[in-house]
């Protein structure tokens, strides 16, 4: 058994009674109430879901494992030379709630070399595709196609269901998937975007290095994907991808159907997709202006214009958040450093002096404060990454972390199938009193 599995079997081991005894000594113990318009809106703070892989504070923004963002990036291992972590120690944070040693996280680098081969078949279908389908759609299909992969599916045809040990074949396929999904998404890339030549992996790298590599950009771009995979894997579980991750895997779903469908979830404007409306609402205002950097009072009527067309402005507001959301703030310091002259960043930071007060006179955005989206198109954008069309690919290869480390620990808590009670408009004004 590799280390990681080892400390994750004994981590759920240890974990387990807490549940227990939670539901059978407290089970009555209310956590919240619903009102209607919480139940017509959106769920929007109805605490209902558990996970102990990261938490979202509206003022502070997120903490993974317990760890704030600089914590993670100071805390975890690098690679030699490096500024930020193996992706592979995170997803070995995500998954135990314990900072790896080097080896230990250069341990999981070998175990997903290992698994890291993706079918032929795969090639095949992204092949056949139209070459116009987006990417997220090639990125959701490949995933699916590999169900026939899955260790779970087969033990659990084979008969060999066991409440307490089919965490180990959900670990298993989280483990063949978070290998793999680098490979798809930089051959993706390849094959769309740049004449169809796709690049062999170099195995001597790490996840982010390796996925620079294969996606033929030169370092640090190699430290954006760590940077990037790691900022993006996870925001508790209300969002919508980590939400319908484990919505499907609740029906016994494995991790090839559920990630599949978290990734649809993803490619929502409202969602992962605000990073590509993003770039392509500054590009065509830039191209409305000939290419030139705008003034204040051309940027403050760009965002009014939106706005009274009835859009929103992509890259603003939360459902939680109500602060500058940390995975922003990291992604400007990167900038600060690596591109402060850059005139794209110089823009996206004007953008950040004139929206929220726009937002705030506007008086209906909850929180007009910068999400992870608004920034994140502008260092892709610089590394020459300029096919926006496939920015959420990147942000679904980073949120597989969060999501499948998720369902991991749902499998080995025995959460039940998810099937929340609807009423009807009927109840809702007999509730109110106006029936
Ligand atoms: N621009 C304009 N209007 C906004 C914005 C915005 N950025 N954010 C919220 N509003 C509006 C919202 O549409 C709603 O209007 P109406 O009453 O007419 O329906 C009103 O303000 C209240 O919405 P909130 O309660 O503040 O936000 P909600 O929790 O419903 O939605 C988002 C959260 C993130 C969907 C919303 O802020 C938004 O659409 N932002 C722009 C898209 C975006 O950046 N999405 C990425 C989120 C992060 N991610 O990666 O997933
Ligand atoms: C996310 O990372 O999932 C987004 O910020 C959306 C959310 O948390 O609701």
């Amino acid at each position: 058994m590799s280390t990681l599995k080892d400390v994750l079997a004994k981590k759920i081991d240890e974990h387990r009674p807490r549940t227990v005894k939670l539901l059978k000594e407290h089970g009555d113990v209310k956590i919240s109430d619903v009102t209607i318009s919480q139940a017509i809106g959106g769920m929007r703070g109805v605490k209902s879901l558990v996970t102990d892989i990261s938490y979202l504070d509206p003022y502070e923004g997120i903490r993974f494992r317990g760890y704030t963002i600089p914590e993670v990036m100071e805390k975890l291992p690098k690679p030699e030379g490096k500024d930020y972590p193996y992706v592979e120690g995170f997803f070995y944070l995500l998954l135990t709630g314990d900072i790896p040693t080097k080896e230990q996280a250069e341990e999981v680098v070998e175990e997903f070399r290992k698994r890291s081969q993706i079918p032929q078949y795969v090639i095949d279908i992204l092949r056949t595709m139209p070459r116009d389908s987006h990417p997220m759609t090639m990125f959701s299909s490949a995933i699916l196609a590999m169900q026939r992969e899955s260790v779970f599916a087969r033990n659990y045809k084979e008969g060999k269901f066991n409440k307490f040990t089919c965490w180990e074949d959900m670990y298993e396929d989280a483990m063949n998937l978070m290998a793999k999904l680098p490979h798809i998404g930089a051959y993706i890339y390849r094959m769309k975007y740049k004449g169809d030549t796709p690049i062999e992996p170099d195995f001597s790298l790490d996840l982010g290095g390796n996925f620079a590599h294969m996606m033929g950009i030169e370092p640090p771009y190699d430290e954006v994907a760590r940077m990037y995979f790691i900022l993006h894997s996870d925001h508790e579980s209300g969002n919508v991808s980590a939400h319908t991750t484990h919505l499907v895997a609740s029906a016994l779903s494995d991790a090839y159907y559920s990630l599949s469908a978290g990734i649809d979830g993803l490619a929502g404007p409202l969602h992962g997709l605000a990073n590509q409306e993003v770039l392509g609402w500054i590009q065509n205002f830039m191209d409305q202006l000939g290419g030139e950097v705008p003034t204040k009072e051309q940027l403050q009527k760009a965002v009014w214009d939106t706005l009274n067309s009835g859009q929103v402005i992509p890259g603003y507001g939360h459902a939680v958040l109500r602060k500058t959301d940390p995975r922003y703030t990291s992604q400007r310091e990167y900038c600060q450093k690596h591109l402060p002259d850059y005139p794209l960043f110089k823009l996206v930071s004007m953008l950040y002096d004139v929206v929220p007060d726009i937002l705030r006179e506007q008086g209906k955005a909850k929180n007009p404060w910068p999400n992870v989206d608004a920034h994140s198109g502008v260092i892709q954008w610089y590394y020459g990454l300029v096919e926006y069309d496939f920015y959420t690919v990147l942000f679904g290869i980073g949120r597989a972390l969060g999501v499948l480390a998720n369902i991991t620990w749902d499998r080995a808590l025995g959460y039940p199938i998810e099937r929340p009670k609807s009423v009807t408009t009927d109840m809702l004004e007999e509730a109110a009193g106006i029936k």
